[in-house]
């Protein structure tokens, strides 16, 4: 795992867009986002699903040759979005990048790779994009049945429940 600014410039999403200035585990933390370093640990997995009460789960390939409909669904990640339920994700083989936004409204990149587990609050709005070998797989861990919907930033999601909730908790 590596966190750090976006740079913000135009080019490819899945190029790693590292402005220099990096991010320390405390700074995710202030976010609400937790990391875990489980290399083929499945058990370490299984335990902190059920302490959190996240009974499903899938996975996922994302390769131009293994998902259907890859760039429309490479697009879809990539729209900044929120859920109303915290994301777990734990990376099975490749890498890619999920952005998070920070207080200041700025774009964070995450760059996770096999054996991070990353967990990011509800109500956070980010969004992901795999890197520039066109793959990542990984496990996606859902609470109910894949009742999971992203919910595309606008104004609405500015005044959902789940995100007011994640802001009082980041801000006090
Ligand atoms: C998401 O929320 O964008 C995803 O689940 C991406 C695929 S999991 C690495
Ligand atoms: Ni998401």
């Amino acid at each position: 795992m590596k966190a750090y600014y976006f740079d913000n410039l135009p080019g490819d999403q899945r190029l790693p867009h590292d402005s220099g200035r990096s991010l320390s585990p405390s700074d995710l933390d202030i976010l609400g986002i937790k990391h875990y370093e489980l290399p083929d640990d499945l058990e370490s997995v299984d335990r902190i699903a059920s302490e959190r009460n996240y009974k499903n789960r899938d996975q996922i390939e994302i390769s131009p040759s293994t998902l259907p409909g890859y760039e429309e669904k490479v697009k879809n990640f990539f729209h900044e979005h929120l859920h109303e339920d915290e994301e777990i994700r734990y990376i099975l083989g490749g890498g890619g990048y999920f952005d998070v936004r920070n207080k200041g409204d700025e774009w964070v990149r995450i760059r996770l790779e096999k054996g991070d587990l990353m967990i990011m609050p509800a109500g956070i709005y980010h969004r992901f994009t795999t890197d520039e070998q066109n793959y990542t797989k990984a496990l996606r861990l859902f609470k109910e049945d894949p009742k999971w919907t992203p919910l595309k930033r606008g104004e609405d999601t500015d005044i959902n429940p789940f995100r007011k909730d994640y802001l009082k908790t980041r801000d006090g």
